[in-house]
């Protein structure tokens, strides 16, 4: 966590509002394996980073509420009866949402400031959102002592990014980014939304991401249509979610659906079961298996889900044809953002430098590398 973000919103909210106000961190998350299976209620295998949001939020008399985001040196003042969503891409609904969210549960918010700052790159697919909307969902709850347990203030977040943020997520990033805990990785079973945790120690290996920088507007349409997709198929086999169903269900309706939507289901039932024999590989301190699980996931994400993009593709085939990467895949929702690495560390700071070389004379584009360490879930800070 950086000390320098969370004097920055200490600084901004005190010289702005003449009071102290409470401390947040709320961390964005990585994903090992298990990508586009939450939705489907399956199983993701994510961790908490030490990236994220910091926010200073405070109750006010002032007869209104304020949130500033620090990063775009943007504050919007609201009235809490009459929120409703503002503009799609408008970073005030992450705020709006979860205040409304609080509101259909019958709790009451009082007018309140907020500032907030965050250190993860737009885009990146390390869930700046979520951690803002925990950060918010977490402040409240504890300004206004509403009593919500953890597993609530996910499911608000959550919600505040279906009805106000427009996109049809799943429950990994909040969960993650909620509860995650320092060097573990969670095996989530987004059913249940319980979690096993799993320690990260993997010796002369270590994970890291390498961003794309990219990021392709068309993505949160296209989330949404594949969750639709999955759900209609989910719905035609008779079962609550694609996490029910087998290959051999799937081939009974195969000439019910397109190829491609084939293809997609097959994909989640794949990936589901990827992830659990994942956390196999983790407890058997089995990298050989957890890499070649990993590129599997790629594979799949690029040729069947079909989330990738030419960029991701380039830097997962770097990493493919290099020894020292026993695996690499996109990570997140797609179409840009950010590869995860597992790779040896004394060879990690050579095959990044390599990989940025190359990615810039093919692109034309400079990508960025997070040496990333896994850290607790979205807490106080003193
Ligand atoms: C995004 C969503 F927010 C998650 O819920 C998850 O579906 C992920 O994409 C893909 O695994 O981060």
């Amino acid at each position: 966590m950086s000390v320098k973000l969370i004097n920055d919103v200490k600084e901004t909210f005190i010289k702005t509002f003449k009071t102290e106000p409470l401390l947040i961190f709320s961390p964005g998350r990585i994903n090992i394996i298990g990508e586009h299976t939450d939705y489907n209620d399956g199983f993701v295998f994510p961790a908490a980073v030490d990236k994220g949001i910091a926010a200073a939020i405070q109750k006010t008399n002032a007869g209104i509420s304020t949130a500033y985001a620090l990063d775009m040196d943007s504050k919007i003042e609201f009235v809490l009866d009459k929120l409703k969503p503002s503009a799609e891409g408008s970073w005030e609904n992450y705020v709006f949402g979860v205040v409304a969210e609080i509101q259909n549960r019958n709790k009451v918010v009082d007018n309140f400031n907020i500032v907030f700052k965050g250190n993860i790159p737009g885009g990146a697919g390390m869930s700046s959102s979520a951690a803002l909307e925990n950060s918010v969902v977490f402040g409240l709850n504890t300004l206004f002592n509403l009593e919500l347990t953890k597993h609530e203030m996910i499911l608000i977040s959550q919600k505040a990014e279906h009805n106000y943020v427009g996109v049809k997520c799943g429950i990994m990033d909040q969960y993650a980014s909620m509860f995650g805990i320092k060097n573990n990785a969670l095996l989530l079973d987004c059913r249940t939304i319980q979690s096993k945790s799993y320690e990260i120690d993997f010796k002369d290996h270590q994970l890291m991401l390498i961003n794309t920088n990219v990021k392709h507007s068309l993505s949160d349409s296209a989330y949404n249509d594949r969750r639709s997709a999955c759900e209609s198929i989910a719905e035609m086999l008779g079962v609550k979610a694609l996490r029910d169903a087998t290959v051999i269900d799937l081939e009974t309706i195969k000439d019910k659906v397109t190829p491609e939507n084939f293809q997609k289901a097959l994909y989640v039932i794949q990936e589901n079961n990827r992830a659990v024999m994942a956390s196999k590989a983790i407890e058997d301190n089995d990298l050989e298996t957890l890499g070649a699980l990993i590129f599997q996931s790629h594979n799949g994400l690029q040729h069947q889900y079909k989330v990738s993009c030419d960029e991701l593709d380039f830097l997962v085939g770097l990493a493919k044809s290099n020894d020292n990467v026993l695996g690499a895949r996109m990570m997140g929702g797609g179409f840009g953002g950010c590869t995860i690495n597992l790779v040896a560390k004394s060879e990690a700071k050579a095959f990044t430098e390599f990989a940025c070389n190359a990615y810039n004379n093919t692109f034309n584009k400079l990508c960025s590398v997070y040496f990333i360490e896994l850290s607790e879930g979205t807490r106080l800070v003193k």
